[in-house]
């Protein structure tokens, strides 16, 4: 089992490398999450050199705004030249289940407006099928109970995230036991269940780029 300070190292190597990404004078995608909280930290080094962000979460925008970076509501901007996320898993093909900090919808949307999606993450979310990770999805709270019925007729065991309420004011289901191998397809029957807000599958907009850090450096991987 990796170390967590080895995995924090390998968290803030891809942050950094991330940087190179970001164009001169640009307003970039910012994501949610830990790795992403490294990229910020190391985006407040070059804050004079952006003119600021657009976040996917109120815990980005709070961390954003105490290191002095503008942050801009997405309504306001046409388009991004960059986002900048975590994920919870991506395959080989850099599609991605992500969801797992609750911020799934607002990260999908800011992805939908970006050119280029790039995914920083330590090597242990890489794998060969997703799934193993429970597939987080927001729903609308009266719904619950029927999406979640919908959900097993998938295969999936739903689970309720206790305690949780998103950005949005909705509930998330976490489904467990899922084995992954065609995400795309999953991803837009998943959006068809009423009561469905958003779901942790990015595979019809996966990353771009994926910045894996390894204990033997970063990897970029298209
Ligand atoms: C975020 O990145 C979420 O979608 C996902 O849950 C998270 C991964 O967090 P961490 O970088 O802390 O592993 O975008």
């Amino acid at each position: 089992m990796q170390s967590t300070v080895d995995q924090q190292r390998l968290k803030q190597d891809v942050a950094r490398a991330a940087l190179a990404y970001v164009p001169e004078d640009s307003i970039i995608g910012v994501g949610t999450g830990s790795t992403v909280d490294c990229f910020i930290d190391a985006l407040a080094d070059k804050k004079d050199h952006i003119r600021g962000a657009v976040s996917s979460s109120e815990r980005s925008t709070q961390k954003l705004k105490a290191l002095g970076i503008e942050v801009f509501d997405l309504n306001s901007v046409s388009e991004l030249p960059i986002y900048v996320d975590g994920a919870d898993e991506v395959n080989t093909h850099l599609a991605m289940i992500k969801g797992g900090g609750g911020a799934l919808t607002r990260e999908k949307i800011v992805a939908a407006v970006a050119r280029k999606f790039i995914c920083i993450a330590d090597q242990s979310k890489l794998v060969a099928i997703l799934g193993q990770f429970p597939l987080p999805i927001e729903v609308i709270p009266s719904a619950r109970s029927y999406v979640a019925r919908q959900l097993i007729a998938f295969g999936g065991e739903p689970r309720l995230r206790q305690g949780f309420t998103t950005d949005n004011g909705n509930v998330i289901l976490d489904v467990h036991g899922l084995q992954i191998v065609d995400p795309y397809t999953l991803e837009q029957a998943l959006n068809q269940i009423v009561g469905v807000v958003c779901n942790g599958l990015f595979a019809k907009r996966g990353a771009d780029v994926l910045l894996l850090g390894t204990p033997n450096g970063v990897e970029t991987k298209h």
